[in-house]
This record gives C-alpha cells, structure tokens and sequence, in this order.
C-alpha cells in the first residue's frame, strides 16, 4: 500500500482534526528526519499512521487489546486513551500492511515514550508534540526551535512539562513515561559532562 492510500484510508478512520492534526505530525516529522539526517521515508510512515487506532472508543481499545493479546499495563487499563499507541502498531502491521519495524516501534512508543528511544522513535514523539495545529502547551516556542538542534533535550523540556501537567491531577503517570523521564535527565547530563 502506498502513503497516498494510506491517507485516503486514514481520512475515513479519523476525524477531521485528527486527520489535520495526522498530516501535521507527518510533515514535520519529515522536517525534522532532514534536520537530523533521519530516513524521511519513514518519518513521514511513522508520522502519517501513529494514530490511526486514536479515534475509536475506549472500550474498545480495551477489548482489540485483549482480543490481540497486546500487554495492557495497569495505567493503560485505567486510562485507556494510551493504547492507542500499541493498538496504532499493531494496525500499521495489520491494516497498512507496515513492515518497517523501526516505524512500527516509533508509532507504539509514541505517547509515553521508552528509554533508549532511537532517532525516528524521538521525532516522531517530538512532532506530535511540535506540529503547527498544537497551540496549548505554554513553552512550544522554545520546545520547536530546539527540537532542529538538540533532539535529547528536546525530549527531556517535553517529558517535564507532560509530567508536571499530569502531577496537577490530569492524569495517572505510566511507569514508562517516569522512566523514559530517568532516562533523558540521564542522557543530558551525561553530555554536558563530555
Ligand atoms: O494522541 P495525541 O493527542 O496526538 O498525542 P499523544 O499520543 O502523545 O498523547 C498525548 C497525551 O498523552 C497528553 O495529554 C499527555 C498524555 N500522556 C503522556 N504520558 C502519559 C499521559 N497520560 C497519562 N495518563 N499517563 C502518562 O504517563
Ligand atoms: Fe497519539
Ligand atoms: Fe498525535
């Protein structure tokens, strides 16, 4: 299947923002693959598809989840919107027919993050945070002129805003996202050192 009919299936799977939301994630994160000497081919696969499993209810997330024998932690039982991530890959296997497994990893890490992400796993996270039609976190000036030099402390300035937004109570922390948290505090520190 090519992209151009994957956008067309993905026009019907999503609605309208989603999709506009889709089409931002995917051209920027082709921007950042040049800025940063990534696979633009897979920047824009991983970009298009990584939340194609997004705009389906709940429940049913759950239940695909467990059909499919895909692991739900005991975060994503009790906020079940962050399978979509998980669900997203194993639908770009299954229905867009991805066998890339770079772009397949970078679309189920894509919400919490993991440690040791690679490089297209990081832009494509830093995109979907970055694209034009995001407007509500406070700091996206800053975040978006970062994210083309400096990939890790991009990654580091998005995790502690997500994190101290779901400390106000807006969300229960996944033990992923604590962690891949550790992992670029680690990471930045260790290169200031060198
Ligand atoms: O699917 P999108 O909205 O485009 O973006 P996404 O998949 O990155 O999801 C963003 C949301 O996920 C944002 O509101 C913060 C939330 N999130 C990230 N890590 C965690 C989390 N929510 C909870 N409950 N726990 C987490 O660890
Ligand atoms: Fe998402
Ligand atoms: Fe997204």
């Amino acid at each position: 299947m090519d992209r151009h009919e994957m956008e067309k299936k993905l026009h019907k799977a999503l609605d309208k923002e989603r999709f506009r939301h889709t089409m931002g994630v995917m051209y920027t994160a082709a921007s950042l693959a040049m800025a940063h000497g990534c696979d633009m081919d897979a920047a824009l696969l991983a970009g298009l598809l990584h939340d194609c499993a997004k705009c389906i209810p709940n429940d049913k997330k759950l239940e695909l989840c467990k059909k499919h024998h895909i692991e739900i932690t005991d975060a994503e039982e009790r906020s079940p919107f962050l399978l979509h991530a998980k669900l997203g890959a194993f639908w770009a296997r299954k229905k867009y027919e991805v066998t890339d497994e770079q772009v397949l990893h970078a679309i189920a890490v894509h919400t919490t993050g993991a440690p040791g992400m690679g490089v297209l796993d990081k832009i494509l996270y830093i995109a979907d945070y970055i694209e034009p039609n995001r407007k509500k976190a406070p700091d996206l000036g800053t975040v978006r002129q970062m994210a083309f030099t400096d990939l890790d402390r991009t990654m580091l300035l998005i995790l502690e805003g997500t994190l101290s937004y779901l400390e106000e109570g807006k969300g229960e922390i996944d033990l992923r996202t604590a962690e891949t948290y550790e992992y670029f505090k680690q990471q930045v520190m260790q290169g200031k050192e060198t």
